[in-house]
């Protein structure tokens, strides 16, 4: 019985690491001839409206990546589990991600960069330490958790936030709307690895950048987005930015995707801007996460990492 690979991108890599990864299954391609009857699995990300319909012995969907919003408003989505990505490469970049820029800021990085470009040697300004700064993690889940350590070990002062209550030794973590505020009045760098869902849609707005700390060390609070773009409200960032509510912003992430080149976000002189590759789906380490839950599927044992479909992550 068939995986059957459903991307808007270039299958073939993915192709080539699946028949390595799952020579006991054919894998078909969407846009390609199979039979729709024989699909067991699918792995996609963005799937075409109708390319998931008419597939009756289909058992689950594989999102290639830890998000699941490009499935979420999918019309008429298989009654099936839905399996994202969690494992430790996807999580380990991501953490690299956070870290080098929550150190770019506490350096002032971008400042030095531009003496360079000026041939201008200031040696006077002392940086705070690591210890002197809060980061407030919003989306305490595999990836937040993951970043928090990291942090920690540099020696950042690190919270979280998190829907539903949680308890991770050597963390403060806050939850839901109630433990919004205290978490924003403790934070100089907020970070967001939040999923897209209706509740965290625009949730990165002007209303919540002025709750955050006004008395940090970094002179000002600052703003990395890791999560998804359609969380933060961009015209709201650039006032902000503007009017010194924020410092800075880091954007891995955007309203609209690829970043429209008429955007201001690409030229703003405190706006870090990356291509939405903070933590790719790399194939190979994919490939073998997939094989390894459709053989756990096959052994009997229950598929990990499961979307709740109802809370939308
Ligand atoms: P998890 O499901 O492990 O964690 C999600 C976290 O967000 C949980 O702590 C959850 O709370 C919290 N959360 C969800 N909704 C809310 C809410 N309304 N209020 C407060 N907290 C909320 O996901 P991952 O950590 O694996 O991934 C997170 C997201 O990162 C992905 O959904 C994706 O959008 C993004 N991502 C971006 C990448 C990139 O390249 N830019 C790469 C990979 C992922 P609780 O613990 O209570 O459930
Ligand atoms: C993901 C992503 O969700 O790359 O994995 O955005």
């Amino acid at each position: 019985m068939t995986l059957l690979v459903a991307l808007t991108w270039d299958p073939k890599p993915w192709v080539e690491r699946f028949r390595l990864h799952l020579p006991e299954h054919p894998i078909a391609v969407l846009g390609e001839d199979f039979d729709r009857s024989r699909v067991r699995y699918v792995a996609t990300w963005g799937p075409k409206p109708g390319s998931l319909s008419d597939l009756p012995a289909l058992e689950a969907i594989f999102s290639l990546g830890a998000g699941v919003d490009h499935l979420m408003g999918y019309p008429n989505l298989p009654n099936v589990p839905i399996v994202r990505v969690s494992q430790d490469d996807l999580t380990h970049r991501m953490s690299e991600y956070v870290v080098m820029h929550c150190l770019i800021h506490l350096r002032d990085q971008r400042r030095y960069d531009a003496d360079q470009r000026a041939k201008r040697w200031d040696s006077d300004r002392a940086p705070p330490i690591a210890g002197d700064v809060r980061v407030g993690v919003m989306g305490f889940g595999a990836l937040g958790q993951d970043a928090a350590y990291k942090l920690k070990v540099m020696g950042f002062d690190v919270a979280g936030w998190s829907r539903t209550p949680k308890s991770v030794e050597g963390f403060e973590i806050f939850s839901g709307e109630a433990g919004l505020d205290a978490f924003l009045a403790r934070t100089d760098i907020l970070v967001s690895l939040l999923p897209l869902t209706p509740e965290t849609r625009g949730i990165l707005n002007l209303s919540l950048f002025r709750k955050l700390a006004r008395n940090g060390r970094l002179g000002g609070p600052i703003l990395i987005n890791a999560g998804r773009g359609g969380s933060q409200v961009e015209a709201d960032i650039l006032a902000c930015l503007d009017d010194g509510t924020l410092k800075a912003a880091t954007l891995d992430v955007f309203e609209v995707e690829p970043l429209p080149q008429e955007s201001p976000l690409w030229t703003h002189p405190r706006v870090t801007v990356s291509p939405h590759n903070s933590a790719v789906s790399d194939p190979e380490m994919t490939a073998r996460y997939i094989a390894g839950q459709i053989r756990r599927h096959e052994a009997g044992e229950p598929f990990q990492n499961v979307v709740d479909q109802a809370r939308g992550y």
